[in-house]
């Protein structure tokens, strides 16, 4: 269940969208299939504190060992620094309790029984997507879940447990020492990359996304947000008005290519969403499938070897579709 505009309902973000992207996919044979290898917990905890991961890895077994027979685990009391206004810094709770309320920022992104080894496959996802690129491919892509974009360097939440998209781009930095540009075209704000690269001069942020005036996650995503110290001028923010349709989108999506050819990066990222949809329903752009293939096209103009992850999208009927759009513009 989430629990969300104060009602519980059952879960935008479940496996249905997954199995309906590989069948698309699998029904397509332009596209080679592979399984993730796995690459430990070193990459995550280079990008994530390691008491979030810690947390992720034991919080439910601790959590039903005190509460039996709960499904889901979802915080009743938040930790907003503000608590502890005018005392000394704050420290994770002991209480288990306390800890989910700790590292997760809002309600709508249960853990349970097999959230772990979930978010840690969809690591595993991205990093095996790009190594293919790093050793020539041109492009490949990762079908994650959950996805990865809201999660910040210490907090979890918007369905997201570790950041698939931080944690392939910190990889390829550090190992390879090139520019890595990150291209966010999720309808939401990726806040958690935002947060994690906001100083940093050698991975740079991009984001097309419902203006956060009036969508998730409200507090962060504003033009004016453009990177602090080293960082300055390599994050940037496109907020999208009401209904943006494809002629709008792609227009800015066009501009948004220019910033990341002057940015010269070596390898391009694309937190790839579809929830841009028309007919999403929990956005409120209009984007068509064509308007995806004509992104993919766009990106594809770059000539940038490319990692594409899956973040969301939530019509479940044109998912596959249109992810299919998106890469055939691409790559093919
Ligand atoms: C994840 B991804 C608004 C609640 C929003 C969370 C949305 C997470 C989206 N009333 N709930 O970026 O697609
Ligand atoms: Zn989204």
């Amino acid at each position: 269940m989430e629990f969300e505009t104060s009602v519980t309902h059952s879960p935008w973000e479940h496996i249905g969208r997954a199995e309906a992207i590989r069948e698309t996919l699998e029904a397509d044979d332009r596209f080679e299939f592979m399984a993730p290898t796995e690459w430990g917990i070193a990459p995550i905890e280079a990008v994530h504190n390691t008491g979030l991961v810690k947390f992720l890895a034991e919080g439910w077994s601790l959590y039903t060992a005190q509460h039996p027979g709960v499904r889901e685990v979802v915080p009743d009391v938040f930790y907003r620094p503000a608590l502890r206004d005018k005392m000394s810094e704050g420290r994770e709770p002991q209480a288990i309790n306390g800890r989910v309320g700790y590292w997760c920022f809002e309600t709508t992104t249960p853990l349970t029984e097999g959230t772990y080894v979930a978010a840690r496959g969809a690591v595993d996802t991205a990093l095996t997507a790009t190594k293919l690129v790093l050793d020539g491919a041109s492009s490949a892509y990762g079908l994650c879940r959950p996805p990865g974009h809201h999660a910040t360097a210490d907090l979890y939440g918007g369905y997201c447990f570790f950041n698939n998209a931080a944690i392939a781009a910190h990889h390829i930095a550090t190992t390879t020492g090139a520019k890595v540009t990150i291209l966010d075209v999720d309808y939401h704000h990726g806040n958690g990359t935002q947060q994690i690269f906001y100083d940093r001069d050698d991975v740079q942020y991009v984001s097309l996304h419902g203006d956060p005036a009036r969508a998730y996650p409200y507090s962060v995503g504003f033009a004016d947000e453009t990177g602090s110290g080293r960082g300055l001028g390599h994050n940037i923010n496109y907020p999208m008005p009401l209904r943006a349709d494809d002629d709008t989108y792609v227009s800015a999506l066009e501009d948004a290519c220019e910033r990341i050819a002057g940015f010269a990066p070596s390898v391009l990222i694309v937190s790839l969403g579809l929830d841009t949809f028309i007919t999403d329903p929990i956005s409120d752009l209009a984007v068509t499938t064509d308007g995806m293939r004509r992104s993919g096209d766009v990106v594809r103009q770059l000539g940038l070897p490319t990692v594409v992850l899956q973040e969301g999208g939530y019509d479940v009927n044109a998912l596959g579709a249109n992810v299919q759009a998106w890469l055939s513009g691409l790559a093919f």
